[in-house]
């Protein structure tokens, strides 16, 4: 008999790192699928580690023989500075990876019964706003809202999310008795900040990078504008977010993809906080154009409501509580500074 489990791509990332050990709270047996062997500290909650490909059906296939699995968690992607410089690779992984995994979903309900939830993490990077003097006029975006990203990463977000209400609700619709097992359900996360682990690879990394460096006691360039406005939320809220998601009765949603957020900051702001909290932090400004353009491309900020109307979505760390209450004190002793 194949055992009913949940499934983490992407485990070793930066969201998995927390969902990992927020979900076997719950009890829930979780199998593990990553490019890279996973930290050892989270073997202790996982009943099985896979390391591979997610393009690789041959090791899905092993995954399906072995396990039910009724509750996805797709974190795996290359984020949006790294997609830049190898955007046919980040297609490969941010869609057709993608698009593997629905697959694979798909027939994981098709062989035991039940629909499979799919809950995949998109981005503010799905926005595009052409220029600064449209930012500060939309101010709060909404889903439906300036769909027209500017990086690769944010094309591969925006169509995943298409792929995910098409596999929910009209997958093979012209075939006699197909019919879809896929439940898809996406947020659009802002950038996100984690105590625990450092980012890779994104654009809206200043943030956390300017936190773990004055934490460090390490000296940092911010490499956007002190101007610089987009929304953010601490690692635990969007933790939170997605298991939320995940617990929304199916007929309370009125769409596959939901903005979140939990404050939206000025890296003046976040400057202005860091070397409140840690004195003598060095700080500086040096901008890096390109990856300016795409952040000034990012809302300064998004229309929440659907989320909290339709799962009552509600950040526990939002405005200067993330920093007071959560970022700097575990940044601090993460540190021990
Ligand atoms: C990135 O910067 O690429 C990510 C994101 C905003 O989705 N953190």
């Amino acid at each position: 008999m194949r055992t009913p489990v949940a499934l983490v791509t992407g485990a070793g990332g930066e969201i998995g790192h927390g969902l990992i050990a927020r979900l076997s709270k719950e009890g829930r047996p979780i199998v593990t699928l990553d490019i890279a062997p996973l930290d050892p500290a989270l073997r202790p909650h996982i009943v099985r580690e896979f390391t591979g490909s997610i393009t690789d059906t041959t090791l899905l296939d092993r995954i399906l023989a072995e396990f039910e699995v009724d509750l996805i968690f797709h974190l795996a992607a290359l984020l949006s500075t790294r997609s830049e410089f190898t955007p046919i690779t980040a297609h490969q992984v941010n869609v057709e990876g993608t698009l593997t995994l629905l697959e694979f979903a798909q027939r994981e309900g098709d062989s035991h019964g039940r629909r499979v939830q799919f809950l995949y993490p998109s981005s503010i990077a799905a926005y595009g706003l052409p220029d600064i003097e449209s930012k500060q006029l939309a101010g709060a975006v909404a889903e439906d809202d300036w769909n027209t990203p500017r990086t690769m990463y944010g094309c591969n977000k925006l169509y995943c999310e298409h792929l995910g209400r098409y596999y929910a609700r009209y997958y093979k619709q012209l075939a006699a008795t197909a019919s879809s097992c896929v439940d898809f359900r996406s947020v659009r996360f802002p950038g996100l900040i984690s105590a625990v682990t450092v980012p890779a690879g994104g654009t809206s990394d200043y943030a956390p990078e300017m936190i773990h460096a004055a934490a460090k006691g390490e000296p940092y360039a911010c490499f956007v504008r002190p101007d610089t406005r987009i929304p953010f939320m601490a690692m635990p809220d969007a933790i939170e977010a997605l298991l939320a998601l995940a617990a929304a009765p199916r007929e309370a949603l009125t769409r596959t993809a939901y903005n979140v957020s939990a404050f939206s900051a000025d890296a003046q702001e976040i400057h202005d906080v860091v070397v409140e909290k840690f004195p003598g932090a060095q700080i500086g400004w040096k901008v890096d154009a390109k990856r300016q353009a795409i952040v000034d491309s990012w809302p300064a900020d998004v229309d929440d409501s659907a989320a909290r109307r339709d799962w009552r979505f509600a950040p526990a760390f939002d405005g200067r509580r993330a920093f007071d209450d959560y970022l700097i004190p575990t940044i601090r002793r993460r540190y021990q500074r």
